[in-house]
């Protein structure tokens, strides 16, 4: 269903060896899993006959995979992780004398309760812990990088850390109060977690050049969350006497990378992952940007503002179109696609957008922009035609600006894209002068030759960008599954930045090499209209570490998790893109992928009234 993509530009052989190592991995995990589920079976088979319990056998593997994550002694035995227990702050001044290796801590001061806020409720009292670790003179570029860090530590514990990722090229301590969703009602810190958040190995005032030098390059890949981590469970055993039962990682946009490379090369020192909106393959994201202005350029009007290639009218024009033809493939007309994939089908840019006669007047497309409209979704391509990232859902959510801003704005600033490609992700880096013209680095950008350079290494950058901002294994998460971890994603079909493609692709594909079953400790859930992150006309509002904190510690696993919209009054703050004509505090079910959010009856603005089926085989209502 979804498109197959190249990935690898630089060299295809590699890609199909590691394509064939990876078959020959799922060839021996299903033999030893076969194995595993027989060997139960044929010892049984001295007294019974065999045939019959494997039937029996076979049939549990087909049982719902719900009810399994529950069972203990299951043949493929994932074990039920117990729920964390509360506690009480024991220290906080005295924890200026933390001593841990290569860590010094910076200041110490307890928060009195309300001093800090979230979703309209005061948030209750803690020790704030700031310091650093790793501290060092670069010998490339002669300064002096360090981790920086903060913990917050709430007097009522619950027992659990969260270690906070935070997003864009890091470089910013982001107050350590666990919120990574739109308006998320209540924070880590409500919750009783003892959160933890970092820069990631760089201050604000090296970003984006950081990149220069190569081991700031991997602490913002994944050094700094493996430098972290032991040293935040020892700070937390300092000031609670003991250690987290559980501990989660969680984050959106590169905070959602951060999370999914940490599901990958640090499963062992974590319980549960709640990524959204991962920018899961990013250094190539950031590319297909740039790919993506020079598309816009081509029928912008003024190529210093790429918005004039799709101004909000005629993006309000393509958006109604997207609703004409699939808004009611979900059984009901409310100004949502929530059969994503069908739409995927059915909407037609050249066919069911109005083709303008003459002018461009804001009611209609021209032949020229629906063929980029066309080529931007379709994804970013080499010249020869080989994909370089992923396709993007056609949505109704690309009228909110938060969807223009990734695509005409942060492809060609100094803060995003280019930039990170320049100086961070490309080996070797790009001269410094480019900062003064990010706008013409990215409109004369190469991809069929400097696009080579996010998998390029040296000797002084040991490692690619592909390989230190990228899980290693992303489709084999052993270790994560079988501790009795858990991981949820989450992702907007309206992402300006990170395609829900390319996260629904790895989902398909990490379901495959579990045997169908990878719900039993993944699931991934798309979240209709909503954007990068939050935002949107979309019900962007939802507790996803709730959700997993049941899963994780209950054994109840998300069939669906019931989202919001921040209408007029939400206290966890409005969201603007919310239409008018929508009930403020509509509901909708997020539902696990591949499954979509049916309406059945009832209250249409009710998550009640909705179910989680397959998509729809039908074709579009106006079909
Ligand atoms: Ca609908």
């Amino acid at each position: 269903m979804k498109e197959e993509h190249i990935y690898n530009l630089k060299n295809e052989d590699e890609r199909g060896k590691s394509l064939s190592k990876r078959k020959n991995y799922s060839i021996l995990l299903t033999v030893v899993l076969i194995l595993m589920t027989l060997l139960p079976s044929l010892v049984m088979a001295e007294s019974e006959n065999a045939s019959k319990t494997n039937n029996s056998t076979l049939t549990n593997d087909k049982g719902n995979a719900n009810q399994s994550t529950t069972k203990s002694g299951s043949t493929d035995s994932i074990p039920q992780l117990t729920p964390a227990k509360p506690s009480t702050l024991q220290k906080c001044t005295e924890l200026a004398a933390f001593d841990f290796p290569r860590t010094s801590i910076t200041s110490v001061r307890l928060v009195p309760a309300g001093e800090v806020s979230n979703g309209g409720q005061p948030v209750g009292a803690h020790c704030l812990i700031q310091g650093k670790m790793n501290e060092r003179v670069s010998p490339v570029d002669g300064q002096t990088y360090a981790i920086g860090f903060e913990m917050r530590l709430p007097v009522d514990w619950a027992g659990r850390f969260l270690y906070q990722a935070n997003g864009g090229t890091d470089g910013v301590v982001v107050p350590a109060l666990g919120s990574f969703t739109g308006g998320q009602l209540q924070n880590g810190i409500q919750m009783g977690f003892a959160v933890l958040s970092s820069d990631a190995g760089h201050n604000g005032s090296q970003n984006p050049l950081f990149g220069l030098d190569p081991q700031a390059r991997l602490d913002y890949g994944y050094q700094a969350v493996g430098t972290l981590t032991p040293m935040a469970k020892s700070l937390i055993k300092a000031a609670y006497g003991r250690d987290p039962d559980r501990s989660y990682f969680a984050g959106g946009s590169n905070g959602g990378r951060h999370t999914m490379v940490a599901a990958s090369r640090y499963a062992d020192q974590y319980d549960g992952f709640l990524a959204v909106a991962p920018g899961f393959n990013l250094p190539k994201a950031a590319v297909a940007q740039l790919w993506g202005a020079q598309q816009w350029a081509k029928v912008a009007t003024d190529t210093k503002n790429l918005e004039t290639a799709l101004p909000p009218a005629e993006r309000q024009v393509l958006a109604q179109a997207i609703l004409n033809r699939c808004d009611g493939l979900d059984h009901l007309v409310d100004g949502m696609v929530q059969d994503p994939n069908r739409c995927q089908k059915v909407f037609n840019v050249k066919r069911d957008v109005p083709t303008c006669v003459s002018e461009r007047n804001g009611t209609c497309l021209t032949e020229a922009q629906k063929e980029v409209v066309e080529d931007v979704f379709a994804g970013a391509r080499t010249s020869s035609g080989k994909a370089i990232y992923s396709s993007f859902p056609f949505d109704p959510g690309i009228v909110q600006s938060g969807w223009a801003s990734w695509k005409f704005q942060s492809s060609v600033g100094a803060q995003r894209d280019p930039v990170a490609v320049g100086f961070i992700f490309s080996t070797p880096p790009e001269d410094k002068s480019m900062m003064n013209d990010t706008l013409s680095y990215a409109l004369n950008f190469n991809v069929d030759t400097q696009a080579q350079r996010i998998f390029e290494s040296n000797e002084l950058y040991t490692e690619s960008a592909m390989e230190f901002m990228t899980p290693p294994n992303p489709t084999h998460l052993d270790t994560l599954r079988n501790r009795g971890a858990k991981m949820i994603v989450a992702h907007g079909t309206a992402d300006g930045v990170f395609s829900p493609d390319d996260t629904a692709r790895w989902y398909d594909e990490l379901n495959a090499n579990y045997r169908n079953k990878a719900d039993e400790f993944t699931r991934y859930f798309e979240i209709p209209g909503m954007g990068h992150v939050r935002g949107g006309p979309a019900t962007d509002q939802f507790d996803g570490l709730g959700a997993l904190i049941k899963w994780v510690e209950y054994g109840e696993a998300p069939d669906r998790i019931t989202a919001t919209a921040r209408g007029v009054g939400n206290t966890g703050g409005v969201n603007p893109d919310v239409p008018s004509t929508w009930a403020p505090d509509r509901s909708r079910p997020l539902c696990p992928y591949p499954l979509v959010a049916r309406y059945t009856k009832g209250d249409p603005e009710v998550a009640s009234s909705f179910q989680c089926k397959p998509s729809s085989g039908g074709p579009g209502l106006n079909q």
